[in-house]
Order: structure tokens, then sequence, then C-alpha cells
């Protein structure tokens, strides 16, 4: 509810596309800050509700998601799910920095699922639980969007999890999977930066 929050977005310069920015929480703090020299049209900006409280369509370059309630336990019942979208030609690189979820054998009871793609129609690529930061920390989408959905069942709960995601080229991703592929293969700068 003020500056020590954690940062959902920051924009400066002209934005050409409507961004939406979507809080965990019922509450979200702006901040505009202008120096004193050169201005701007300035901002306009509407904001609605979600139903479920939690969740969000994220259409911002980079940011945050966290569960609901966070640090805090999520609720029992728990359904949240995020869309991010970012330009296309890129792709979505989700981070989890902070991660407890009702840890169970194949994730029965409570989980974040994240989705290739727009929907929960879309392929389940990863499916995580447990109090510790999934390994590796990080999922790729494999196109522009990235669905994610935190679902709870009705006991036993924990703090839930914290991301960050990135936008990635697909030129950044082709390299970084053929690092990854084929770890004796140089490209570029890529030997380097790895050796
Ligand atoms: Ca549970």
């Amino acid at each position: 509810m003020d500056e020590t929050s954690p940062k959902l977005a920051e924009f400066c310069h002209r934005q050409d596309k409507p961004v939406v920015v979507t809080a965990i929480g019922n509450h979200m703090y702006v901040h505009f800050h202008s120096d004193e020299s050169l201005r701007g049209k300035g901002f306009s900006a509407s904001f609605n509700t979600l139903p479920n409280g939690c969740g969000g369509y994220y259409k911002s370059p980079s940011g945050i998601i966290h569960s609901p309630n966070y640090p805090q336990n999520y609720d029992h019942d728990s359904d949240c799910t995020w869309l991010i979208e970012v330009p296309v030609n890129h792709v979505v690189v989700l981070n989890f920095v902070d991660f407890d979820v009702e840890p169970f054998t194949n994730c029965t009871f409570d989980y974040v699922a994240v989705y290739d793609g727009p929907s929960l129609n879309d392929e389940e690529i990863a499916r995580f639980c447990g109090s510790t930061i999934p390994n590796p920390s990080y999922v790729r989408s494999t196109s522009n969007k990235m669905f994610i959905r935190l679902k709870a069942d009705g006991s036993v709960s924990a703090r839930g999890f914290v991301a960050n995601y990135t936008t990635v080229s697909y030129l950044q991703f082709f390299f970084f999977i053929l690092h990854i592929s084929k770890r004796n293969i140089c490209v570029g700068m890529w030997c380097t930066y790895n050796r």
C-alpha cells in the first residue's frame, strides 16, 4: 500500500499501446514522478476489479506476480490465474524467487501450474508444489503468452510464491537452447560467457 510494496510495473517515455497492470490484493499504489525539466502529456488510467480477487493479465515486458495474501498464507480453495502476454517474436521467462505450496505426491492438493500459451487448454509445461524453490527456478514459454494457475484445496495452505518474469527475444531464446542442448558448441559471446 506504499512504496515498500513489490513494484508491479514502471513506465516512462511513450507507451504506444494501453498497458494493463494487475494488483494481487485489493490495493494498488501508483506513484507519478517528474523532475524540473521537460514535460509530456502525462497519463490517463482506469481501473476495474476482478471477481475472484486474484490473478491478473500482464502486458508489461517484465513484472512480478505472487500468490494472494503473500507473504501470509494463500486462502483455502484459491483458484488464481495469471496471463502474461509479451510482444510477438518474444517468449516469457518466469523465475520463481520464493515458493511454499502445500507439498504432496504429484502435487495432488495444491499446486502452481504453468501453461505454454494463453489458457488452461494449452500444454502444461510445469507443475510445482512443496516448500522449496523449483529447480531449475525458471520456466519458459515457446510463444509470447504464458498462463499460470495457483490451485488450492480446502485444507492446509502455505506462504505461496513470488515469481518475476522477463521478456526474451526469439533470437536470445534460440542461442540459449543451443547452448544448453549442445554445451560444447560455442555461439559468439555465449561460448565465452558460459565457459
Ligand atoms: Ca491445501
